[in-house]
Order: C-alpha cells, then sequence, then structure tokens
C-alpha cells in the first residue's frame, strides 16, 4: 500500500453531467482509452442495464484513476431526488467534491441541498460549471447565481472564450492578472485576518504565491470553494479540473497502523450473487482472512480484497487507511455498517436496519403498497424485497395493515419504476404498486401505562413488564429508558445490564413499527418501570431463574401495545418548506393555489417574486405539477422536508397549518 489516495465525490442536479464527466476525467488521466456515451449507454459508471436504457444514474459507483501518485477514487452519484439515500451514504466517506452544474440551468434545486450537505459535512468542494459548449451558457448568470443562491466564498480560476458554441474553451487566470489577484485577496482575506491586514497595509509580503498558498489552504478547509468551467462533452477545462482536483483538494490522511475502522457504503451481487461490500478504510489495515466485527451485529471473514489503483480494481491482500476497497465474503454486511478488527471492540454503526436511522437529507415521505401479480409469489417477494433492503439503502420496507400489506417507502414516482424494475430483472417477479400516499408517524396523544405481572391472570407468559408511553418533542424520536433496579432484570439470561436495555430497546423498536393506525410510532419516551422474572423455588436442587428469553421477547410487544393503545396516538403526515421563485405577474394565479397555507416571506426583485410557505406534501406535489402553466414555464420550486403536523381529520389533501418542527 503506497502513495495518496483521494476520494472524490461527484455530486449534481440531476442530468448536469456528472456521468460524462466521471468518463471525461478517465479519459484525460489516460485510466480508459475511449470515452463512452450516457446517450449511447456505454459509460463506465451507469453500468446498470437500466441506467443504460434510461440515461440515468441510479446507483453510486466507484471508478479511478491515477495523477502521479495521487490515486484518485470517483464517486459518480445519481442526481435525481429520488435516489438522494444513495447520496447520503457516499457523503460520509467523501476527502472533497466536485458540485458540477450546468452553465446554462445554473443552480438548480439539488445543487442547493447537495452544496448544504457538503458544507454541513465541511467537504472540500470544487463547483464545476459544465456545458458551456452549449447554446445559452453563460459565466456571469451561472457566478451569478452561485452567490446569490450557493455562497459568497468562491473563487472562479478562469474564464471562457467562444462560450455558447462548440469551440468554446476555458483558459485559467494567470496568477499575475491583477483583476484576478485582487479578486482573490478580498475573498481569502474574509476567512484570515493575517492577511486582511497585510493587504490593508499594502504589506509588500502579499504576493501571487501567498495568495495561492492561502487558496490550497482554503480550499483543503472548505473555508472558499474554487469555480471552474467546461465540458465534459468536448473536453474544454477537464485538464484544468484534473490539475485542481490533485491541488485544491486535500487527500485522505489516515493511520494504517491504528485499530482498523471501515465504512460500507455501497452493496452489489458477485457473480455468484453473493454480497460484494464497498468500503472505505477509515484507519488502520484490513488483510484477507481477516476475522471482523459486522457493526455491532455480526462477525465475517473476509476471503477477497480488490482496492481501486488508478484504471480498474485489483485483487490485492490488504487494503490500508484512506483506500476504497471491494469486500468478499461477509455474509451478513448492510450498507451502512462500519467494520472492526474482531479483537478490539465492536464500534456501533449498526446503520441499515430502518430502527433509529438518521438521515443527513430528508426521509422518503411517501409509500406505496406493492404486490405479486401471481399470489404464489407472494412470499418470494417479501424475500427479494428484505434482500434488497439489506444491499441498497433507497428501499425500505415494512410490513402494513396487520402484517398482511408490504409497503416500501419511496421518495418519489420513478424509484417506484425502478424498484419493480429490479424485481422484475433480478428476481423474475411480477409486482405493482399502489398510488404513492404519504408516509405518516404516529405521536402519542397523552400518557399511557400497562403492566403484566408474573402469575397474573391476563399474562401468558412468565415474566413482569411494565412500561410507560410518554410524548416527546417532535423529531426527538424514540428514547428508551430502564427505571428498574438491575436486581430485577434477569441477568441470568443476559449477562449484562447493558445487554438486557439492548434487547428490550430492539422488542421496543419492532413494536412500535406499527401503531394504533399502522404507522410507526415516534416522538416518545418509553420507560420500563417494572421488570421481575420468575423464581422456581421447589427442592434446593431445582431452585432457580425459569423465565426465558421468549418470555420477555413476547410479553414486551404485548405492554407496550396495551400503553400506546392508553395513551392514544395522533397521525402525523410529512410537511415540507417550498420556496417559490416565480414571474410576479403569476403571483395571483400561485397563491390562488395555496390558498389558506401560511405565506412566511415574500420578496420582490424585479419582475421575479421569491416566496416560502409550508405545505403538507401532497400539496406540495400538486404544486408542483401546476407551477409550470401557472407561470409559462418560468416558476422554480424547492421543497426541503420540514418535519409531521397532525392530519387534518378526514383529508391529506388540506393545507397544513402547523408549522412544523
Ligand atoms: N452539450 C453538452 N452536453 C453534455 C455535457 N455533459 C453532459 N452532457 C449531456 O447531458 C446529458 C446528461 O448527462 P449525464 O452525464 O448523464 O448527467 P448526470 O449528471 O450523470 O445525470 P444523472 O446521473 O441522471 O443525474 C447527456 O445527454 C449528456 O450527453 C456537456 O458538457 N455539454
Ligand atoms: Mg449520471
Amino acid at each position: 500500500v503506497s502513495g495518496k489516495t483521494l476520494n472524490l465525490g461527484i455530486l449534481a442536479h440531476v442530468d448536469a453531467g456528472k456521468t460524462t464527466l466521471t468518463e471525461r476525467l478517465l479519459y484525460a488521466a489516460g485510466a480508459i482509452d475511449a470515452m463512452g456515451s450516457v446517450d449511447e449507454g456505454t459509460t463506465r459508471t451507469d453500468s446498470l442495464a437500466l441506467e443504460r436504457q434510461r440515461g440515468i444514474t441510479i446507483k453510486a459507483a466507484v471508478a479511478s484513476f491515477a495523477v502521479g501518485d495521487v490515486v484518485v477514487n470517483l464517486i459518480d452519484t445519481p442526481g435525481h431526488p429520488d435516489f438522494i439515500a444513495e447520496v447520503e451514504r457516499v457523503l460520509g466517506v467523501l476527502d472533497g467534491a466536485v458540485l458540477v452544474m450546468s452553465a446554462v440551468e445554473g443552480v438548480q434545486p439539488q445543487t442547493r441541498i447537495l452544496f448544504r450537505a457538503l458544507r454541513r459535512l465541511a467537504v472540500p468542494t470544487l463547483l464545476f460549471a459544465n456545458k458551456i459548449d452549449r447554446v445559452g451558457a453563460s459565466q456571469d448568470r451561472t457566478l451569478a447565481a452561485i452567490s446569490r443562491r450557493l455562497t459568497r466564498a468562491v473563487v472562479p480560476l478562469g474564464s471562457v472564450t467562444h462560450i455558447g458554441t462548440p469551440s468554446a474553451n476555458y483558459a485559467p487566470w494567470s496568477p499575475s492578472d491583477q483583476e484576478f489577484a485582487a479578486r482573490l485577496a478580498s475573498v481569502l482575506s474574509d476567512n484570515d485576518d493575517v492577511l486582511l491586514a497585510d493587504l490593508v497595509d499594502d504589506d509588500v509580503s502579499v504576493t501571487d504565491r501567498r495568495l495561492h498558498r492561502a487558496l490550497v489552504d482554503q480550499s483543503h478547509r472548505a473555508a472558499v470553494h474554487p469555480v471552474l468551467f467546461g465540458s465534459a462533452m468536448t473536453g474544454a477545462g477537464t485538464d484544468d479540473l484534473v490539475a485542481a482536483i490533485v491541488e485544491l483538494l486535500p487527500v485522505a490522511t489516515a493511520d494504517p497502523t491504528d485499530l482498523l475502522s471501515a465504512d460500507v457504503f455501497k452493496i452489489e451481487r458477485g457473480k455468484n450473487r453473493d454480497r460484494v461490500a464497498y468500503a472505505r478504510v477509515r484507519s488502520g489495515t484490513l488483510h484477507t482472512r481477516d476475522r471482523v466485527h459486522i457493526g455491532a451485529r455480526a462477525e465475517g471473514k473476509v476471503t477477497a480484497i480488490r482496492v481501486f489503483d488508478g484504471g480498474s480494481s485489483a485483487e490485492r491482500s490488504s487494503a490500508g487507511a484512506g483506500q476504497i476497497a471491494k469486500l468478499w465474503g461477509l455474509r451478513e454486511v448492510r450498507v451502512g455498517d462500519s467494520i472492526t478488527g474482531s479483537g478490539d471492540v465492536a464500534g456501533g454503526g449498526e446503520g441499515g436496519a430502518s430502527g433509529g436511522r438518521e438521515f443527513r437529507f430528508a426521509p422518503p415521505t411517501l409509500e406505496a403498497v406493492v404486490d405479486a401479480v401471481h399470489p404464489k409469489d407472494k412470499a418470494r417477494l417479501r424475500t427479494a424485497l428484505g434482500e434488497l433492503a439489506d444491499q441498497d439503502p433507497l428501499i425500505n420496507f415494512r410490513h402494513g395493515a396487520g402484517g398482511r400489506d408490504l409497503c416500501v417507502s419511496l421518495y418519489g414516482e420513478v424509484q417506484k419504476e425502478v424498484i419493480g424494475a429490479t424485481l422484475a430483472q433480478d428476481y423474475l417477479l411480477e409486482v405493482t404498486f399502489s398510488e404513492a400516499r404519504p408516509l405518516c408517524v404516529e405521536r402519542p396523544r397523552g400518557t399511557g401505562e400497562a403492566l403484566e405481572l408474573l402469575h397474573g391472570e391476563t399474562n401468558p407468559y412468565s415474566a413482569t413488564i411494565g412500561l410507560r408511553v410518554e410524548p416527546a418533542l417532535p423529531g426527538s424520536g424514540v428514547e428508551f429508558r430502564a427505571a428498574v433496579d438491575p436486581r430485577s432484570m434477569p441477568l441470568y439470561l443476559y449477562k449484562t445490564a447493558e445487554n438486557f436495555v439492548g434487547h428490550m430497546r430492539q422488542f421496543i423498536d419492532e413494536t412500535l413499527a406499527e401503531g394504533l393506525f399502522g404507522w410507526r410510532v415516534t416522538d416518545c419516551v418509553v420507560t420500563l418501570h417494572r421488570c421481575a422474572y420468575s423464581v422456581f423455588d421447589g427442592p434446593p436442587s431445582s431452585r432457580g431463574p425459569t423465565s426465558t428469553p421468549a418470555d420477555f421477547r413476547n410479553l414486551t410487544p404485548i405492554v407496550l401495545r396495551k400503553a400506546v393503545a392508553a395513551a392514544e396516538t395522533v397521525v402525523c403526515e410529512p410537511i415540507v418548506r417550498v420556496e417559490l421563485e416565480i414571474p410576479t405577474d403569476s403571483l395571483r394565479a400561485v397563491t390562488a393555489v395555496l390558498a389558506g397555507a401560511p405565506v412566511e416571506a415574500a420578496s420582490t426583485t424585479g419582475d421575479l417574486t421569491r416566496l416560502t410557505t409550508v405545505l403538507r406534501v401532497a400539496d406540495a406535489n400538486e404544486l408542483q405539477r401546476a407551477l409550470s402553466p401557472l407561470t409559462a414555464g418560468e416558476g422554480a420550486m424547492e421543497s426541503t422536508f420540514c418535519g409531521y403536523a397532525p392530519i387534518r381529520s378526514g383529508s391529506a389533501s388540506k393545507r397544513a397549518t402547523a408549522s412544523g418542527e
């Protein structure tokens, strides 16, 4: 294991040119001999049949090239908002990112959402304005949109000639260009007081070289974002982009002698349908035949490793800190798992499961019931969805309607089609989907308690459990507290109090997956306030505890359901904050569609009006459909998930009144 690694995400709004750019970068760096094309379905990273048919990226894919002694692992991501969960997993393994936008369309809704996430995680990010060869491309408009809608902490590194024509080209500014140096100095000094003071004093120490060093340093720290222009299609500007990537983005830093830790961000099926995990090694070194912890859940043995190494991946006996490795042999691995050495303390990172999952973006807000066309396939469908859910963070399903229905959660209609096509292609399953409806949650209305006593008349199990359910702050999720003496816990079965509490937590999460109205129960505190196990006190030889794990596993859901029923629940549906930018002369027509929804902020500049409001998801979807006809195609809207609000009696299409969370 030698050299340096840079794990680079390529992110953008749908169709901005990520996959084409990935292909171009591989070609420019000599990793491939000929450029593939998205339109012909021949790129390296859009390798799935579905991606090639549709010309869109669905799954994140890794490719790599070398520049000098740096191996750049490119992760091409999907831009369609239905596949945002795929980007979510990738964000955690990046050293840097290129946020691509089109120099024609400029900053689009997903551009902002992605940029915000990159900023929050402080991922060093270059901005690349693509498609300068297309009619309508504009440098000034793109830069204005960036500083108005993304950030002012940007430095354009060059300019474009013949923009909007096939011969459009990009040329970097010369470091001695006075205007460029002045602009650079002004942006950099916003984050550097010493530089600012020297500039004010007109100090001779402010040289081109000093400015350049400050640019490198601030880009590495994600304090400023260099902007480059180019065309993935013609190759204009892409050599400069390669140079900027290796100079202005930081390489991975980690200690290969440290304890092993690796993050799984993608799972793919191998030739024998075995699981292949893509993991970024965070620290330490992973060897073939190593036994490892998979989250805190399972163990496994790595049977083979491939490492990305400029060009394609190559078989290796080990993968070191900073590298992205493909791992074979981990049968129980899921996306989001953290892998640690089996000699070390298991390092949490249980991801993948639907339980306490955290979203960097928004959670899915829709769901549909999926059903097999042929009744005999029902069981197989269940298994297939389970398998898909394990390898694919996009797919999340639950049993609705008391176990009769299979419900998949969704970000949108395209995702529904993709799941259908995947089931057909990979599992030969024909399915139908119900219309997507808002994915609701239930919150407790008040406090509820329930208790089942050992030997009690209504208690079919040999244990005592008392649980209390109380409402908690919106957005807080489920908290479990064990308010009993550890001596009352069946430690002879679970060894430690912590382990027992962990198991109880799991029973509770499973039970809360379906509340009184069939939705997940959340935003509550569950307290275990009574607990006892049964002790057989016959002759001394047979004296001792007799409750089994099954008693606790089976009794907990019974007691918890009673407690939830006593608390009662309120069904709440997802709401989104909607930002609208519309021609002022369409304001009336648009507000008519919003009837009733509170407009939080409105401002008019020139003939454009911007306003913000909060809508139920169903209404936001309706508005999205109505917007284009109402604004002659000029209106733009962006919605961000902002929580849940109690459903208005009867109809999910009523306007939101609550302000959410
Ligand atoms: N004229 C021109 N067209 C481009 C350029 N880059 C990409 N395209 C075209 O834009 C379309 C979308 O390109 P992709 O590379 O698939 O975009 P993407 O961002 O990967 O799209 P998703 O992965 O689906 O989000 C294709 O038709 C490309 O041929 C460019 O620089 N100039
Ligand atoms: Mg793509």
